[in-house]
């Protein structure tokens, strides 16, 4: 594909798709410590998607993620520190240590939560997005959710709401084909599409290969301007795929859900060595120098989240009930 983007923004893409990453795989790489206490869900192989959206949203606009929310919390600048320590269980957690990997916040940075409910911060997001349109802030709210969601009676109510009331809402479906072992052949009608669902329902909506971040960043770039104008909300699709079991640390192609042909094909589609290949006037020297400050980073991170203290338990309560 002809891009026109410039060397620099490719390096961010780089950058932030090599710590989302990293960041995944040194969590993968001690899960089996046992440290780590909370289910947790990785999205290898999904991080174009976040890294494009880490370029195009503002600090104050908001959002919001399900269950496999680790990268787009990372992705609107929430803290890595507070994050890792959250998985651990610690008090500095940005949960303070009782939400875990699917209860992530970053209210710094309006990163407004992730939720374990599929599809339960859909109707978060749309509220947000209704409460920046009465107070005219003209901050956007960005939804990220799986296929799977989209079979939750609360995603036709949240989104038929937006439409309805033209709120400034991205609505981002990570369309990775699987909700846990169920692929989309058996939980949909042959030949559904999507996006294409959505468009009747009156959304405007864009669809691309979710693992090309220059492709993805093109279309949520639109997307968000039209949006951020006044122009309604907008449905996009993107495709790709997770490379690990849908929660936990290991590859489980081995139980039969999905074929490895598939998974070979995705792993073609690999969206980090993508982008490499467009990456002009950088030398390796350059890319081994990011690399690096990066791997520092996450070690620094996970030796906070470690030497953390655990939360009071006499505190479990406290700011859960009046
Ligand atoms: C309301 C609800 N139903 C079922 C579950 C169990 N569950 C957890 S994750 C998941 C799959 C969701 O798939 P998708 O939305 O495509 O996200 P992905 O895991 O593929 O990223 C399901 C069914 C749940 N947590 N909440
Ligand atoms: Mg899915």
């Amino acid at each position: 594909m002809v891009h026109t983007l410039k060397n620099k923004l490719l390096l961010d893409f780089y950058k932030s798709m090599y710590r989302i990453r990293s960041v995944e795989e040194e969590i993968s790489k001690r899960y089996s410590e046992g440290k780590m206490r909370c289910p947790t869900h990785l999205s290898i192989g999904q991080e174009a998607v976040p890294s494009a959206f880490s370029q195009i949203a503002k600090k104050n606009d908001f959002a919001v993620s399900s269950h496999r929310g680790h990268a787009h919390y990372l992705a609107k600048g929430g803290n890595l520190k507070s994050m890792l320590a959250e998985i651990y269980g610690k008090k500095t957690g940005c949960s303070g240590g009782k939400g875990g990997s699917m209860h992530l916040i970053d209210l710094a940075v309006n990163f407004m939560g992730t939720s374990a409910i599929v599809g339960n911060s859909i109707p978060v997001g749309v509220c947000l997005g209704m409460s920046a349109k009465i107070k005219n802030t003209k901050q956007v709210s960005f939804i990220f959710f799986g296929d799977g969601a989209i079979e939750e009676g609360v995603f036709y109510e949240s989104i038929n709401f937006a439409i309805v009331k033209k709120l400034p809402v991205v609505f981002i479906c990570e369309n990775n084909l699987y909700s846990v072992y169920s692929p989309l052949s058996v939980r949909q009608p042959k030949g559904r599409s999507i996006f294409k669902m959505v468009e009747a329902m009156g959304s405007k909506v864009m669809q691309c290969d979710g693992n090309d971040v220059i492709k993805v960043y093109k279309i949520l770039e639109k997307a968000t301007n039209e949006t951020r104008r006044g122009r309604g909300p907008y449905f996009l699709e993107f495709f790709t795929y997770r490379w690990l079991e849908h929660c936990g640390p290991n590859f489980d192609n081995d139980i039969g859900y999905r074929t490895e042909k598939e998974f070979l094909k995705w792993k073609k589609k690999e969206p980090i060595k993508r982008l490499v290949k467009k990456l002009n006037h950088t030398s390796d020297n350059q890319l081994e120098k990011i690399r690096n400050e990066i791997k520092n980073e996450i070690q620094l991170a996970f030796t906070f989240a470690e030497n953390s203290p655990f939360p009071n338990p006499l505190e479990a309560y406290k700011g859960v009930y009046a």
